[in-house]
């Protein structure tokens, strides 16, 4: 069955090298302000980060609209941005050379099977991460539906590197100082040393030729109890999370809350302890407070009120300038991979990647529950269930007095 337009989703077209990447997001709302400069803001933080490669120096990422967009704001119609490739060379043999010995953790040696051909630059030109350009674009519109309609802020950082680890806790209340600690680090974390430690470790792995990966965190404040559903497992949000995070290249693993680390304690040492302060009745968790989120802001696959709290592992990039043992996939006889220009370490610009996608999927279980055709229409509505939410219980049939004996 067809998907209706109203369904908030998105999708990206282009190579790595070729003109240009493309985003198609369908089912915004019309009347939201489509902001380029926070989208461009989002689109140089992904460039940047301690221990990117070449590439870009090259580039310099902005979005071109190219619909959807009426003076600023958007019209109800599927927006599509463009986004160009200063390094477009996908047709010159020369400059851009098939690749036959494919790169062990890359998708060069399934692709090339798959689709049937020895050249891995048929696969990686798509499979590279520059797709995440086109990507960030898309997903920060879910970011500005979060922010504009429903007052919902995302934050996203660098965990660690290797193990260089910050320790530092994150607090909805301390979000303006934690976003200018972020913005310091040259690896997006969120104190000094542990940045340099981190920028250390990325020079040291340039020198031996290898990489490195590390942890993603992002945080989403905000959000009221309910959204989401326990109904069937593809309803649920923090199964929509986890898929959103598996896709971003080199994602090997995500967790909500505490994560992998829930099967090394005891139900009294995970669970949340639920309490209610009357003063907190206005906040997202309409007064409902957790002394601990060990769930990370979610229960049964719904929203619970406290934040959302998301953690990604990227591997180590795939390509290493010393090489691994791989095979030529003419000869079939061992070779070292092949090198192509890249990364020692992309963790920073992972969590760029992370913090959109991840406000997108929250975005669309928000515009699920409350999505009307228009912003107006969309606030209403959840202004509507918050109102409703504050005043339960609702009637004689929800009172404990009417259980009948
Ligand atoms: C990237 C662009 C790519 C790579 C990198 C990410 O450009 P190029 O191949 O021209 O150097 O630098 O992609 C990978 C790490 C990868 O494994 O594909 C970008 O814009 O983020």
């Amino acid at each position: 069955m067809p998907m209706p337009s109203n369904r908030l989703s998105y999708q990206t077209a282009g190579e790595s090298h070729g003109p240009a990447l493309i985003a198609t997001i369908l089912g915004v709302p019309a009347g939201l302000t489509i902001d380029e400069a926070v989208i461009n803001t989002e689109l140089a933080r992904r460039q940047g980060g301690y221990g990117r490669g070449g590439r870009q120096k090259l580039e310099t990422d902005t979005i071109e609209i190219l619909t959807g967009v009426r003076r600023g704001k958007s019209i109800g119609a599927p927006i599509t941005f463009l986004v160009k490739n200063r390094d477009s060379r996908l047709d010159d043999l020369e400059r851009t050379p098939p690749v036959h010995r494919p790169r062990p953790g890359h998708a060069d040696l399934a692709g090339s099977i798959k689709w049937l051909t020895t050249d891995c630059r048929e696969t990686l030109e798509r499979a590279s991460a520059r797709e995440t350009a086109a990507r960030v674009a898309a997903t920060c519109v879910g970011r500005l539906i979060l922010k504009e309609i429903f007052g919902v802020e995302v934050f996203g950082f660098v965990r660690s590197i290797l193990e260089a680890r910050t320790d530092v806790d994150v607090n909805h209340a301390d979000l303006d100082s934690l976003i200018s600690s972020r913005n310091e680090s040259d690896t997006y974390t969120l104190d000094e040393a542990t940045t340099t430690r981190q920028c250390e470790i990325i020079r040291q792995a340039k020198i031996d030729k290898d990489t490195v990966g590390g942890d993603v965190e992002c945080h989403i404040f905000g959000c009221p109890p309910g959204v989401g559903s326990s109904m069937n497992w593809y309803d649920k949000l923090d199964a929509r999370i986890a898929y959103a995070v598996m896709g971003i290249q080199a994602f090997k693993a995500v967790g909500i809350g505490l994560g992998a680390e829930c099967s090394h304690r005891t139900g009294s040492q995970v669970h949340d302890p639920i309490h209610f302060d009357a003063s907190k009745v206005n906040e997202s968790s309409l007064g409902f407070v957790r002394p601990s989120n060990n769930a990370g802001g979610t229960e049964g696959g719904m929203t619970n009120g406290q934040p959302i709290v998301v953690t990604g592992t990227m591997k180590p990039i795939s390509t290493l300038l010393q090489g691994l043992p791989s095979v030529d996939l003419n000869t079939k006889q061992p070779q070292d991979s092949q090198y192509e220009r890249s990364d020692v370490c992309a963790v920073s610009a992972a969590s760029v990647v992370m913090e959109n996608a991840v406000a997108f999927e929250v975005a669309s279980a928000f515009m699920e529950k409350f999505g009307g055709d228009s912003v107006i229409e969309t606030r209403a509505n959840f202004e509507s269930f918050l109102d409703v939410a504050r005043t339960l219980p609702l009637n004689d049939l929800d009172s404990p007095d009417s259980v009948i004996a």
